[in-house]
């Protein structure tokens, strides 16, 4: 019994390159805002969700599938990125089950749902699994060329992917599985139409300052303020309120974290004050501190997944604050802000503080997935150039003009 098992398994499992050759043939369908209010609408068709999810969700693993096959052989090999490869193509063939299923037995609409819970509690630590593969690959080869481009590109598309994966997943379960949601009525599926903006903005802000009080023993205040063209309205917008409120974390962390360390020997500390401001296109918030800023050459850093990946500290070393902001707060954050087609910017002056941006789109719809796609372009893209930068780099040695020839 259990060689058969074995057999088919294999059988199974044999012909899944074939099944990610097809689907990644087809570009993933970016859905806007109202497309997924729809889904979850009075008349939302549990069963059109259903025959629109088992084709999508396989053409959305394959794309990116091919692109992890395309991972520099050292790291594709690291049993880390093996892992999170496996979990892949175990969740790929769990939902090509149910190709051949009747979409008209709700027993079936009711094990698909149960299946998509299952796929997304095994891709619960893919995040931190994949650093763990970065720090293996670092550890193996300390002086390799895969360079920090070329595994932010894959990484900033592989996480995108991610992102876009679990949202249709919670849609899907959050609205099908048969209860209301008792703490949040109006929201369908994970998706407020009438998300208040200032209040994400408190709630962030009160666990970024619970953190900040429990290990710096204070915390700067909030000015919280508001603009809007209607006049009198609390800003809102169609939005996922986690969404906004993970960016916000990441942010307030952020900027309570310089702020303390800039002004560690004084008594009061400069209020983090936060702008609102929603206009015909953008909803754009603004988050400003006196935390003394970095200089714009680290800037590029602080999104960086190569440069904020390091070993997890030690038990008992307490080197790095809770509030530290460090892994992968920032460049994730980014990818939520561009997933609906919006964005998130830092604008530092080292000496003076930061301010960091999240530009949103005002309209739901304007507001539509922004995906990738694996084609020639992104194939490219993997091709690790070992050909010199064609920008000089600049020699900080005094150049012996007396001996200038200028030849290569
Ligand atoms: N100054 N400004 C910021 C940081 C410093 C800052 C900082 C030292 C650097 C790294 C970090 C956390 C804070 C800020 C707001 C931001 C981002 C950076 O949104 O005041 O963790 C890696």
């Amino acid at each position: 019994m259990k060689f058969v098992r074995f057999i088919m398994k294999n059988a199974a499992l044999a012909s899944v390159p074939k099944h990610i050759e097809h689907f990644s043939k087809f570009s993933p369908s970016p859905l806007s805002m109202k497309q997924f209010l729809d889904f979850g609408s009075i008349n939302a068709c549990e069963k059109t969700s259903f025959v629109f999810l088992r084709q999508e969700l396989p053409v959305r693993l394959s794309n990116i599938m091919k692109e992890i096959n395309l991972l520099p052989d050292k790291l594709l090999t690291t049993p880390s990125v093996q892992m999170v490869q496996g979990w892949y193509i175990q969740s790929l063939m769990e939902i090509l089950e149910f190709l051949d299923r009747n979409p008209d037995d709700y027993k079936v609409l009711g094990q698909f749902v149960d299946a998509l819970v299952t796929i997304r509690n095994r891709h619960n630590d893919v995040v931190p699994t994949m650093a763990q593969g970065i720090i293996e690959y670092k550890e193996a080869f300390p002086q390799d060329l895969v360079t920090n481009q070329n595994i932010q590109y894959f990484l900033d598309r592989f996480y995108m992917s991610r992102i876009s994966i679990r949202m249709l997943i919670n849609q899907h379960t959050l609205i099908f599985d048969g209860s209301a949601n008792p703490v949040h009525p109006n929201t369908i599926g994970s998706i407020d139409p009438h998300c208040q903006v200032g209040d994400v903005v408190q709630d962030a802000f009160h666990s970024a300052k619970m953190l900040c009080d429990q290990y710096y023993l204070r915390s700067p205040d909030l000015i919280l303020q508001e603009m809007s063209i209607k006049k009198n309205h609390p800003v809102s917008i169609v939005y996922v309120p986690s969404h906004l409120y993970h960016m916000l974390f990441e942010l307030f962390k952020n900027a309570m974290r310089a702020t303390i360390e800039t002004h560690e020997n004084s008594n009061n500390l400069p209020p983090i004050q936060v702008m609102v401001s929603l206009g015909d296109e953008d909803m754009s918030v603004k988050v400003m501190d006196k935390g003394g800023g970095v200089p714009f050459r680290r800037i590029e850093n602080l999104f960086s997944y190569m440069y904020s990946t390091a070993p997890a500290p030690q038990i008992g070393e307490h080197t790095r604050p809770p509030l530290a902001g460090f892994g992968y707060g920032l460049p994730i954050s980014r990818l939520y802000a561009k997933y609906f087609q919006g964005d998130l910017q830092l604008y530092s002056m080292e000496g003076h503080g930061t301010d960091a941006v999240i530009y949103l789109k005002a309209l739901s719809t304007d507001s539509i997935e922004r995906l990738p796609v694996y084609n020639k372009t992104a194939l490219k893209n993997y091709k690790v150039s070992q050909e010199a930068d064609d920008w000089c780099v600049p020699s900080k040695e005094p150049l012996d003009l007396s001996n200038f020839k200028g030849a290569k």
